[in-house]
């Protein structure tokens, strides 16, 4: 098997568990976070800037890379590893996710998803197959089913339904995948019905996929129906496989998402936010650009070791901000990349010091949401 997990430990008063996740591309401490680099870099971020703050797997996109520079390109570049010149783990989203946010640009049937270009406007088809195929030749270390994400908020038939085809939908990814050096791992929907949800997990779960992605989360609902659908969820998938909660990537969401059994993670957020001048702490948000710091020559969190946290000031990161220059947002993103990783890995110490819960209810007591 390309993709294996294992379990290291599980905390005996809640679902969080310690594993490690080894891929063709090494060996990843797990609870992870993915920094996303869509279009085959981390906005701002070089490879070397991501692994010395001991990133592990990033995240790429299916339906950007296609469209530009194309799959093809990639893959005569030898690889998406390759191409970007990253040797640690890849994980590719399908798709999916990102041609149905095109609202009226895409059209959905049984055979796949016709859509026009968010770039030209150009006409396309994205099936199961294509979405494999080309996740095939970018050549990541985990590639993810194409897959509906249900709406929310959506009626139950029509959850039901989208969630039968998208599980039709990872049969025949499954047909058509053929690496053996990656895998694929299979997306749970069901909408926020419970009943769904555990008719998605028996389904794929009888499909055995190397690991199990909940998707269909974060699409808009309160953060307690969230909560409360990872509670009935997560403990139906087999303890053995790898489970990834997509789209998610707030402080307070991560820990509730461990707290409940999620090994991995990916989120925009801390990278976007960055690039507006708003970096994370472990007390919440910190707006830089606000008058406030203009005088503030502290670090942005004075307990952070990050690289711009040991060399430069809230006000001389604000006044980058102020004028447009680029160091800015690199140096926000840097600390924001930092603090998660740094969180996820204060998590999973916890975790393996039977202090996991301590952790969480401290943490939440001192975050502003
Ligand atoms: N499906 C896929 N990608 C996703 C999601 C999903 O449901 C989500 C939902 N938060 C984020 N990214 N394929
Ligand atoms: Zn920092």
């Amino acid at each position: 098997m390309s993709v294996t997990y294992e379990l290291v430990k599980q905390c005996q008063k809640t679902g969080a568990r310690a594993g490690r996740l080894h891929t063709p591309h090494g060996t990843f401490d797990t609870p992870i976070f993915m920094p996303v680099g869509t279009q085959a870099t981390v906005k701002a971020m070089s490879p070397d800037e991501l692994k010395d703050m001991g990133a592990g797997i990033i995240l790429s996109n299916t339906y950007h890379l296609y469209l530009r520079p194309g799959h093809e390109l990639v893959a005569e570049a030898g690889g998406l590893h390759k191409f970007m010149n990253w040797d640690r783990g890849i994980l590719t989203d399908s798709g999916g996710f990102q041609v149905f946010s095109l609202g009226a640009l895409r059209k959905i049937t049984e055979e796949g998803v016709t859509f026009r270009s968010h770039i030209d406007g150009s006409k396309h088809f994205l099936s199961p197959e294509k979405a494999t195929e080309v996740q095939m030749a970018l050549g990541s270390d985990i590639i993810m089913a194409f897959d509906e994400c249900v709406p929310f908020p959506a009626e139950h038939d029509y959850a039901r339904k989208s969630t039968e085809r998208t599980t039709r939908w990872a049969e025949r990814c499954k047909k058509t995948h053929t690496r053996v050096d990656q895998a694929l791992f299979g997306i749970i929907q069901g909408g926020m019905y419970k009943d769904l949800r555990t008719m998605s997990v028996n389904d794929l779960v009888s499909l055995d996929f190397p690991g199990y992605a909940v998707g269909g989360l974060s699409v808009g609902e309160p953060k307690t129906l969230m909560y409360e659908m990872l509670e009935h969820t997560v403990p139906l998938l087999p303890e053995k496989k790898p489970r990834y909660l997509m789209g998610v990537g707030t402080p307070d969401c991560l820990v509730e998402g461990v707290m409940h059994g999620i090994d991995m993670f990916d989120c925009v957020f801390p990278t976007r936010v960055a690039r507006n001048g708003t970096v994370m702490t472990n007390w919440g948000r910190l707006v830089v650009k606000n008058a406030e710091y203009a005088r503030d020559f502290r670090p942005l969190d004075e307990k952070c070791s990050c690289y711009t946290c040991r060399n430069f000031s809230r006000a001389y990161i604000r006044h980058l901000f102020k004028t447009d220059e680029i160091f800015g947002l690199r140096l926000t993103t840097i600390h924001n990349l930092h603090f998660l990783l740094n969180f996820m890995r204060e998590m999973r110490t916890a975790i393996l010091e039977d202090r996991f819960p301590d952790f969480r209810q401290e943490f939440l007591a001192g975050y502003n949401r």
